[in-house]
């Protein structure tokens, strides 16, 4: 077994058993212009988001299925964790910058960077991990809110990438394809526990009854064998959810200073939760 340990030698000692040779005996880090460090500079990749597309990042719970299991989440959707979801895309949308919208389902969210945001330069990288720091911060720090009798029983994590979208009508396209992703996920999983909650079928017997099963047929079995309409579910389940900004007008005090301050406090405006198509 490794295990982490924490030491307190110079970076050359430290970094003897990793590197070999490359650090000489005697040439003490300290000693060395700090001129002569700064070629490593250029090792950093360039990852400049193209100008002119659409920056999305996607961020995504990693080994959810675990997490969910762990924190006994209701199936197929849990409302405490879809609403935990949201408020972290709000509180990301509400700290990071030039973000026009965002959606989410199950355990991802899509957060869309206007196109001619320019936020740090538009590296890729700076979009990424903001976003998945602030929402996995966000997730820990709000879990109470959502979860005030389960305890979090460990560190949740997300991953997260960037994809660039040339055209309105990729972006459009993207965001039609998670909602479908959503559509085709949530109608499955509710039939299965469905048929598992109520029909009492094993999971296995489930799987096999649904094997090679269209919508048609899926909604056929909700309908005729348990009396759902799948349209009346709720359209949290069905669509996601969508966060837009909402321009919010408030009242001020007359006077110069005050009115300059509502007027960025307005342009700032309030992010509200919506669940619509995309
Ligand atoms: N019961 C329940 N589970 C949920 C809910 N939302 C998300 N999940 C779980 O989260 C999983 C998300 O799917 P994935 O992202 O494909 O799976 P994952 O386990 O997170 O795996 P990686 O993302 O590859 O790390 C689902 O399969 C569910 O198990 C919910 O509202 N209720
Ligand atoms: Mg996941």
């Amino acid at each position: 077994m490794r295990v982490v340990a924490l030491v307190r030698l110079s970076l050359p000692a430290a970094l003897a058993p990793v590197c070999g040779s490359v650090w000489r005996r005697g040439s003490g880090y300290a000693t060395m212009a700090k001129s002569k460090f700064e070629y490593v500079r250029d090792f950093e990749v360039q990852d400049t988001c193209l100008k002119n597309c659409w920056v999305v990042v996607r961020v995504d719970g990693r080994n959810f299925h675990r997490f969910a299991e762990q924190h006994k989440f209701i199936k197929p959707n849990d409302d405490r964790a879809l609403q935990l979801m949201n408020r972290c895309a709000q509180n990301v949308m509400e700290e990071l910058d030039t973000i026009c919208m965002s959606y989410g389902q199950s355990d991802e969210y899509s957060f869309v960077f206007h196109k001619n945001s320019n936020w740090y330069k538009r590296r890729a990288s700076k979009f990424m991990t903001h976003v998945v720091s602030q929402f996995a911060s966000s997730y820990v720090f709000y879990w109470k809110e959502f979860f005030p009798t389960q305890p979090i029983l460990y560190p949740p994590g997300f991953d997260g990438r960037v994809v660039l979208y040339p055209s309105d009508q990729n972006l459009k396209d993207y965001l039609s394809w998670r909602q479908t992703d959503c559509h085709i996920n949530n109608l499955y999983n509710t039939v299965f526990w469905t048929l598992v909650q109520k029909g009492e079928l094993t999971p296995a017997k489930a799987e096999e009854r649904l094997r090679g099963t269209v919508s048609a047929e899926k909604n056929e079995i909700l309908f005729s064998e348990f009396s759902i309409n799948y349209n009346n579910e709720p359209e949290l389940y069905r669509k996601g959810s969508v966060l837009i900004w909402v321009k919010v007008i408030r009242p001020h005090r007359s006077g110069k200073r005050t009115q300059v301050r509502q007027e960025r406090n307005t342009a700032s405006a309030e992010c509200a939760t919506s669940t619509t198509s995309a």
